[in-house]
């Protein structure tokens, strides 16, 4: 059979026994994945047709409202986490604290806890554009059947077994790495199955593509500012071209494909960033890595930083290596 023709479930299978760890939990793990976003991508589809768009009336534990289909997504892989029974502790970015899954049963003998974006770039919705979904999978550090702790949670990004992002799109697909190599599947809505599209996906060393809110320009760190100012000069291959949805999951898949950086630097406004180290930039850094790019904070690898709290938030400059080396050096010489 074409490796084209292969489903997801098929490759799950098929590289069961690479995967560092396995006794076919994290193949369930990742079947749980892809069916939740199966309904997930069902959902944000109707969102146009039906009067799920809007504020949910909540405020998340980082002030910013919520939206009904971020509730929603984040219901919906919780639920299918848990009710499964697949994982010891789950993580997400809409929920104050990490979730213990049957902790106090001595039988339980799951080993993997999920850290998961349910819906991420969410005020994207109400204007039709790309939404994603990002996860993140941690091998518990303490004793199966024990309860989860916080340091099951605060793990390195470079302890990562796996990690991926859905992008509900144009076609809806399902990126992600075991941490050998990074493979895209594309949803073939009209069958419900998942289709290998994308196999092998490569960063380009070097990109043409800048993707950064400029509207924060004057905030930003000098050497930022500078870059993006080199981003601009006519020389060679310069300017580059700016692009930026403000939806995560798709500027960086654009510029994986296409090659290019993604940057989300810190500001007075968001002295740390925007962007949350355990939900949105571990993976995408183990993502970028495992496909021939890098992510940074401008100076220290995004996968080792060692977190101090689940909803972290850290600067993030991440693509196409050539790229974001020549941007931390111009971090570096601004220090
Ligand atoms: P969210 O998790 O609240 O959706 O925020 C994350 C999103 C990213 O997808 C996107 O790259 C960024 O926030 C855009 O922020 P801004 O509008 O400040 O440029
Ligand atoms: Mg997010």
């Amino acid at each position: 059979m074409s490796k084209r023709n292969q489903t997801l479930g098929e490759f799950i299978i098929e590289n069961q026994t690479s995967f560092k760890y396995t006794s076919g939990e994290l193949s369930r793990l990742l079947n749980s994945i892809r069916l939740a976003a199966k309904v997930v991508n069902h959902e944000v589809n109707k969102a146009g047709l039906v009067d799920i768009i809007g504020n949910a009336g909540d405020t998340n534990i980082q002030g910013e409202d919520q939206q009904k289909l971020d509730v929603y997504a984040n219901e919906k892989f919780i639920q299918t986490l848990t009710k499964r029974n697949i994982v010891c502790g789950i993580a997400s970015e809409e929920e104050d604290d990490f979730i213990a899954i049957n902790s106090q049963d001595e039988n339980n003998q799951n080993k993997y806890v999920v850290l998961i974006d349910p819906l991420d770039g969410s005020s994207n919705i109400d204007v039709n554009v790309s939404v994603g979904t990002i996860f993140s999978i941690y091998r518990r550090v303490t004793p199966l059947g024990t309860p989860v702790t916080l340091d099951d949670f605060l793990q390195k990004g470079s302890a990562q077994v796996a990690a991926g992002y859905v992008v509900y799109g144009t076609s809806t697909m399902l990126v992600y790495t075991t941490g050998d190599g990074v493979n895209g599947f594309t949803l073939n809505p009209a069958i419900g199955s998942y289709y290998l599209s994308h196999p092998n996906m490569q960063f380009p060393e070097d990109g043409n593509i800048y993707s950064v809110n400029e509207g924060n320009y004057s905030d930003f760190p000098i050497g930022i500012k500078k870059y993006i100012k080199y981003c601009q000069e006519d020389e060679g291959e310069r300017p580059y071209t700016s692009r930026y949805i403000g939806s995560l999951v798709s500027d960086f898949h654009r510029n994986m494909i296409k090659g290019g950086i993604y940057m989300y630097p810190k500001s007075t406004k968001n002295p740390k960033g925007k962007l949350r180290l355990l939900y949105e930039c571990n993976p995408m850094a183990f993502i970028a890595e495992q496909a021939n790019g890098k992510a940074s904070d401008g100076f220290t690898r995004i996968m080792d930083i060692v977190p101090t709290e689940l909803h972290e938030r850290v600067p993030f400059i991440c693509g196409s290596k050539n790229m974001v080396e020549k941007a931390e050096e111009f971090m570096r010489n601004e220090e």
